[in-house]
């Protein structure tokens, strides 16, 4: 049974985000993966006249520095370098980013990840902002890229770039993954936190990448964050959406995320060069509709894909959805017409494979994911509302070394001193109440104060494996979620092994301020404790930047599109100086990857 079309729910802001250039790029002959797809499906977009009901956006490409809040300085510099001809002399000294011929060095690779990168980036910036409701990127979504390393056709993590910038405004954000192959990268960034949920549907067994066993569900405080969902050869619409109704449902109503972020890989649908489920178009197209039915910010990214016309077909009509808009089922007239023959219709059916999955399988496994759902105790700080969009960042101050003082006693004498110094005593008078604080900003205060942590920073010093990543787009010394590095889950998996993980974890082991937050340690009163200090940093904070501050990470979407009829981008303020006075901006956590550490100085503090 077909799922019924859902184009009936109240009409969302959507922001579409596409680089003209996109298609133009080549992994090479013969291998599966065609950014052209990407532009098919802009041009069906178009000849359906979607464009004239969302804000066409060409997004400002991503820069080194924003995919090093994310990947090492080193692996990004070898990516901006390489070339097909200087491949071979860039690896000569062992150095291996890029393994087999999955990634290959293709022409114009770093260019193509600063658009599938910024693409993301500039979808999350867009939620941040409330401008959006939904945002979307099919060029983006490579979901398998690791922080130092490419993978399965990724060589940048767009969408662990997109997360973190959501985790500036959002307490909680859900990662989604139905793509048939495992979402490695991005549950491996995030498995160690309870800030980002990772669920992630895909084939398991004898099957690329070989991870996502229904028994990886996170590590340390990420334990019980991590969904995975192993499925076999041939499911189809019904079954697969009488998994991913019940397990999304679940995890929405407990866990509550602030933003959902939807990877579309399109190699799920019937018929796939690479994939083997039989999904139809509207069975795939029913999970974007589902989440889109919670009136949660949601952006939607692509992914994997490879029979070209059904991809470009799928993009659409999900485009379609997410705007309400219902689309004939003959195609348009479009530039690619040669493609959709002989029935030129919108339409992917499922095939007649055999279906793998026995009922009894799918139950049990149902059964398993919802109960593991079931023991979590109340996801993180359900029970207080979500950070405001415009963060304040009392998380800056450096804080004496003082371990026995009362932490948020620290955290406060701090802020005060720095408020004080600059504007005199004016707060004193208000230091015993709440008044004008709300609880965003209480609550702020309070999640704060995990972060610095004296037993966060034991914890860390017993790991084993554990490396940093570099963390800056959470506000300076905020939470970070990346504090491990699985590298060796991954090389037992993969068969790699041996000195190169032993110098990973050596390298990036002492990341200790790489540390998920504790939110299960906030406590109302802890709130209330806090509240003086929230309220000086408010108050800081307003003076500092001269009223109020933006969740944004950098100037705007530079152009509009080429479409003619996209929305102009509207005017920015976001500037950099600006940021770099927010303190919101573009600090590098501090890692030893990071370019703080390189430049020898904090780049982003606000006091
Ligand atoms: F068939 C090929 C031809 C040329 C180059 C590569 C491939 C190919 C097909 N399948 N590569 C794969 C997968 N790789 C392996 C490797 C061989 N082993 C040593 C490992 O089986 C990779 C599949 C990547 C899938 C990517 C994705 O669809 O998930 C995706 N998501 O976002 C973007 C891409
Ligand atoms: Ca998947």
């Amino acid at each position: 049974m077909e799922p019924e079309p859902v184009y009936r729910t109240p009409r969302r802001r959507v922001a579409y985000y596409y680089d003209n250039d996109v298609g133009n790029f080549s992994y090479g002959l013969g291998h599966p993966m065609k950014p052209h797809r990407m532009r098919m499906a802009n041009n069906l977009i178009t000849n359906y006249g979607l464009h004239k009901k969302m804000d066409i956006l060409r997004p400002k490409r991503a820069t080194k520095e924003q995919m090093t809040r994310f990947h090492t300085d080193e692996y990004i510099e070898f990516l901006s370098k390489v070339t097909p001809e200087t491949v071979a002399e860039l690896t000569s000294d062992g150095t291996r980013f890029l393994i087999g011929e999955d990634c290959p060095a293709f022409d114009g690779l770093f260019e193509f990840c600063t658009i599938s990168a910024g693409g993301s980036l500039s979808a999350a910036t867009r939620l941040n902002s409330g401008e959006s409701d939904v945002a979307i990127n099919w060029g983006g979504g490579l979901h398998h890229a690791k922080k130092r390393e490419a993978s399965g056709f990724c060589y940048v993590n767009d969408i662990v770039l997109a997360i973190l910038e959501l985790l500036r405004t959002h307490l909680r954000v859900l990662y989604i993954d139905i793509d048939i192959h495992h979402g490695d990268g991005v549950e491996e960034a995030f498995y160690t936190t309870d800030r980002v949920m990772t669920a992630s549907f895909h084939k398991f067994g004898d099957f690329f990448p070989g991870t996502g066993d229904v028994r990886d569900i996170g590590m340390k405080r990420g334990k019980g964050y991590s969904v995975n969902v192993p499925l076999r050869d041939g499911i189809g619409s019904f079954e697969f959406g009488n998994l991913f109704r019940p397990i999304i449902q679940h995890i929405m109503d407990w866990y509550q995320p602030g933003a959902v972020v939807l990877q579309c890989g399109a190699d799920s649908l019937a018929g796939d060069k690479l994939g083997c489920f039989n999904l139809s178009m509207r069975g795939h197209a029913d999970c974007v509709a589902f989440l889109k039915s919670f009136n949660v910010p949601l952006i939607c990214l692509g992914g994997g894909g490879y029979t070209v016309r059904n991809v470009a077909r799928t993009w659409t009509y999900e485009t379609g959805l997410l705007l309400g808009e219902e689309l004939d089922e003959d195609l348009p007239y479009n530039d690619y017409m040669q493609y959709f023959g002989p029935e030129y219709k919108l339409d992917v059916p499922p095939t007649s494979m055999d279906n793998l999955n026995s009922r009894e399988y799918l139950e049990g496994l149902k059964s398993k994911i919802i109960d593991n759902l079931r023991q979590l105790p109340q996801a993180p700080s359900v029970q207080m509302q979500e950070t405001p969009r415009n963060s304040l960042n009392p998380a800056d101050v450096e804080l004496s070394d003082d371990e026995d003082s009362d932490l948020d006693e620290r955290i406060s004498r701090k802020l005060r001193d720095a408020h004080i110094q600059r504007y005199g005593d004016e707060l004193s008078g208000d230091e015993e109440s709440d008044h004008g604080m709300s609880d965003d900003e209480s609550f702020l205060a309070s999640s704060r104060r995990g972060s610095y942590s004296g037993l966060m920073a034991r914890d860390l010093s017993t790991r084993s494996a554990i490396t940093s990543t570099t963390l800056s787009t959470l506000p300076p010394k905020a939470p970070s979620p990346f504090d491990h590095d699985l590298g060796h889950k991954y090389m037992q998996t993969n068969g790699v092994g041996g000195a190169k993980g032993k110098g990973r974890a050596k390298r990036t082991f002492f990341a200790a301020r790489a540390a998920a937050p504790h939110w299960a340690e906030l406590q109302s009163h802890q709130q209330a404790h806090t509240a003086n200090m929230i309220a000086a940093a408010a108050s800081f904070a307003s003076h500092a930047n001269g009223g109020g501050l933006s969740g944004s990470h950098g100037p705007g979407d530079a152009s509009p599109s080429e479409f003619g009829e996209g929305t102009p981008v509207p005017g920015n303020h976001n500037s950099a100086a600006h940021l770099q006075q927010s303190g919101l901006g573009i600090g590098n956590g501090g890692g030893r990857h990071s370019h703080a550490a390189v430049n020898g100085s904090r780049r982003m503090t606000a006091f």
